[in-house]
């Protein structure tokens, strides 16, 4: 990747673009790699394909859209048209998920049921409701037994959905960095490694952590002014528990949706794959540099691995490692933090209330159980109706943690372990804990059809802890709770 690509999200203020003006806006607004929609419309041509390039200062063989990791940046606004345009030049079969888009499951929009063989095109094509939240999403692909292979090899692009959070002046005025963050397991030589079988059951991680396929970018806090950062981890099994030393910040959203008020940080924000954080950093300490670190996160692997005979985790999955630096630079616009951001939608009581447990069996193909089973194509675990909420209990009856991903439909976490939860996000991913217990509220709203939940450890998805969820429209029967 060239340094030109690698600069492409880190240390460029989208937002900041408006405000040219008046700002010190690096001149190169026009970024390799970005495409943003014109006239309502994004028309994107994308390309999966194997190929050596250069990341994190080394060369390295990926899997890569458009000859880049992470792949190219697409923004739109909330009633946008998309269409994109995907050739598969990989070796195996690939496809396309939106993730924590609303559109449909269907069709030629975000349907993990289409495949596209090796060396054919899928046209994709979908609207953004108006309505839509704003937020950050990604594309990854998503072909059931592949999944996390496809990923860990660098498969992954961020989202940009323009909505009601951009349009509060605090926020427009905020300069703006999205951090891609994935992680790798190369030889010396650059090769990606098998992983063991032990990681490849569990979940494979590697040591080479990387932020929009460099290391540890420069961010600039504008003195005075505000600093969004916008995080996703695109890593396939690593949860990356995030600390900005010696420095407030402040949440405003996780995943695709926006908190009612910013939220001060005061443990550490924990990502789980999938996850986005939206977080904003106030301009108002002593100018200086800080760092944001990435801390070690046990999710329970060191426990399986040691139980199996495979000692604990090595000297360098202890590591601290720097995501970020973070240096105060010129007052761009003296901006203070918003006070409040958006208010929730309020919804109808649940009309059903279901129970997910999730479970490992057995070593083999379908040793990831929820319910008691593993995924299959021709069977539908869930059947709900269009346009009622449903109260989900996510029971973790395992000692690693699984965070819970479901499609097409965003929700609201509103107990842990039974204990309410005081500021409901909106969110797509959830996780949850060994042996823990997560409640959820879901509304289904606008798209029926066919669609999935899973674990978004990928390899516990392709292992089969999916289920297949189809939305009907309301066939008139009441159901009490
Ligand atoms: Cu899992």
């Amino acid at each position: 990747m060239k340094r030109r690509q690698i600069l492409q999200y880190a240390g460029s203020s989208v937002a900041a673009i408006a405000l040219s003006r008046c700002s010190k806006v690096p001149p190169e607004t026009d970024l390799v790699g970005r495409s943003v929609s014109q006239s309502g419309a994004l028309v994107v041509d994308l390309t999966a394909a194997e190929q050596t390039l250069t990341i994190s200062g080394q060369s390295a063989q990926l899997l890569t859209y458009n000859h880049q990791v992470p792949g190219p940046l697409w923004e739109m606004q909330a009633g946008d048209t998309v269409q994109v345009n995907f050739t598969n030049h990989l070796a195996d079969p690939t496809n396309l998920h939106f993730h924590g888009l609303h559109i449909p499951p269907t069709g030629r929009a975000d349907n993990v049921f289409l495949s596209v063989p090796p060396g054919e095109r899928q046209q994709y094509q979908f609207v953004i409701p108006p309505e839509h939240s704003g937020g950050l999403f990604w594309y990854h692909p998503h072909h059931h037994g592949l999944v996390a292979e496809q990923v860990f090899g660098g498969l992954a692009g961020p989202i940009i959905v323009r909505g009601a959070v951009d349009q509060i002046p605090e926020i427009q005025a905020a300069a703006e960095s999205i951090l891609v963050l994935q992680d790798f397991d190369l030889s010396r030589r650059g090769r990606r490694r098998e992983p063991m079988p032990m990681f490849r059951r569990w979940g494979r991680q590697g040591d080479l952590i990387t932020v929009n396929g460099d290391r540890t970018p420069t961010l600039t806090i504008p003195q005075g002014g505000l600093l969004r950062l916008r995080l996703l981890n695109a890593s396939p099994s690593r949860i990356y528990q995030l600390r900005l030393n010696d420095h407030p910040w402040y949440l405003i959203g996780i995943d695709g949706g926006t908190l009612p008020e910013p939220v001060e940080l005061t443990e550490d924000l924990v990502l789980a794959p999938g996850n986005r954080a939206d977080v904003l950093v106030a301009g108002d300490r002593t100018p200086g540099a800080y760092s944001l670190v990435s801390l070690p996160y046990d999710r329970g692997i060191s426990d399986m691995m040691a139980g199996m005979g495979h000692g604990t985790h090595t000297h360098r999955q202890r590591a601290v490692v720097a995501i970020a630096h973070l240096q105060y630079g010129e007052t761009i616009h003296t901006v203070p933090l918003p006070s409040t951001l958006l208010a929730s939608p309020v919804l109808a009581p649940p009309s059903r209330r279901r129970e997910f447990v999730l479970d490992h069996g057995i070593d083999g193909a379908q040793s990831f159980l929820i319910n008691g089973r593993g995924f299959a194509h021709d069977r539908i675990d869930t059947r709900v109706e269009l346009g009622t909420v449903e109260e989900w209990r996510i029971i973790n009856n395992a000692g690693m943690d699984h965070p819970f991903h479901l499609h097409t439909n965003a929700f609201q976490v509103i107990r842990r372990n039974g204990e309410p939860v005081l500021l409901p996000a909106w969110q797509d991913v959830v996780n949850v804990k060994a042996y823990a217990t997560v409640d959820i509220l879901v509304p289904f709203n606008d798209y029926v059809g066919k669609t999935v939940y899973h674990c978004h450890i990928l390899d516990h998805e392709d292992q089969g802890m999916m289920g297949i969820i189809e939305m009907r429209q309301p066939n008139g029967h009441a159901r009490d709770i």
